[in-house]
């Protein structure tokens, strides 16, 4: 691809900008070439979080501040490349969060649209609008924008799991609202698991009509994800770039779970070696089950169960398992499609 050229400087057109310069004005020849670029150029950098590691942090942050003071008590995971901005792709933001026996983190909602992704513990709960959820290891729970929604762990272990936010898009369209709730709890309203009985049986009520853009359903239990990759494998339908994987819907209209964040699952065999692919979507992993290593952008990351590693935008992406793999990610890859973005590419092999 031909590449631009700047145009040179000279005194007189240095003397102009000068000029224009006090009027708040910028000549675009100085600049096109750095904003309208021919392919993705970003700060963001391929990286590996080994849980092993950051759960001791984690831990040891429960020391210093309960969930209530702290409001969430997380411990946001940055990119390397994006330092000091909450970010761990240009347009997400993802943390640890550590929820202790017996504490609860306080109600309270916001236009950011959530993600959890539970790592540790057993049956500590989310509520949102009104429906109290038991999350369990490998569960994908969301929390829709403006949704009321308060986190407790009345089980005798910690309870951590990932976050993912799309806190640095709700920055870009200047488009943040927070507030709280006017207790530390909501009150629970409906029963543990209306909503997947209600929309997660293929069916829909009658006159059901969609009263907002997130999934009705809000905790997708790994349990029944897992036995659907079990039933699919059977088959051996493995896509070169991908194994088996899956996509997290809105069962109410096919699309994504979230509006602004895409979720997947996907399985890769004992010793599948994926085809090198890339997209415009810089993507969060997060490993399930099985050990294995991805090669992102020519650096190679070895992954064990729980480890949390991200790819940036349009990088070429090889994920190799050593034993039968699952893993889940996120991106942006629905807010992408919704503004005619995004795109994918397969090595020919
Ligand atoms: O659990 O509501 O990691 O509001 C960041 C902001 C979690 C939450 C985060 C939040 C939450």
């Amino acid at each position: 691809m031909r590449s631009p050229k700047k145009p040179s400087s000279n005194p007189e057109r240095d003397a102009f900008y000068a000029k224009i310069d006090g009027d708040h004005m910028m000549p675009l020849w100085a600049v096109m070439s750095d904003i309208i670029t021919p392919e993705p150029k970003s700060a963001c950098l391929p990286y590996l979080w080994q849980y092993g590691k950051v759960r001791d942090f984690l831990l040891e942050s429960g020391g210093l501040i309960t969930a209530k003071e702290a409001e969430r008590r997380v411990l946001i995971l940055e990119n390397p490349g994006l330092r000091g901005m909450s970010k761990i792709t240009t347009s997400l933001y993802a943390g640890l969060q550590l929820v202790l026996p017996g504490e609860a983190a306080p109600a309270h909602r916001h236009s950011q649209s959530a993600l959890r992704f539970v790592l540790e513990g057993a049956n500590a709960h989310t509520t949102v609008d009104g429906e109290k959820t038991l999350m369990n290891i490998g569960d994908f729970v969301i929390t829709p924008p403006m949704a009321w929604h308060d986190h407790g762990n009345q089980s005798d272990e910690p309870m951590v799991w990932l976050d993912g936010l799309d806190i640095p898009m709700a920055l870009f369209f200047d488009a943040s609202f927070a507030e709280p709730f006017k207790a530390d709890e909501q009150p629970v309203t409906r029963e543990t698991g209306d909503s997947l009985a209600r929309y997660g049986a293929n069916m829909l009520p009658v006159d059901f009509e969609m009263q907002r853009l997130a999934s009705p359903i809000f905790n997708y239990p790994y349990e029944r994800t897992r036995e659907t990759l079990r039933k699919m494998q059977a088959q051996e339908e493995w896509d070169p770039c991908h194994g088996l994987k899956l996509r997290y819907i809105n069962p109410a209209d096919g699309g994504f779970a979230m509006p602004t964040i895409a979720s997947f699952m996907q399985l890769l065999p004992k010793a599948f070696k994926t085809a090198p692919y890339r997209s415009t979507d810089a993507t969060i992993y997060v490993v399930v089950e099985g050990t294995g290593w991805s090669v992102i952008d020519g650096q190679t990351f070895d992954w064990r169960p729980k480890d949390i590693f991200v790819a940036p935008s349009w990088k070429w992406i090889v994920h190799e398992a050593m034993e039968e793999a699952v893993i889940f990610s996120f991106s942006d890859r629905v807010a992408q499609q919704k503004l005619g973005f995004w795109r994918e590419d397969r090595q020919k092999s």
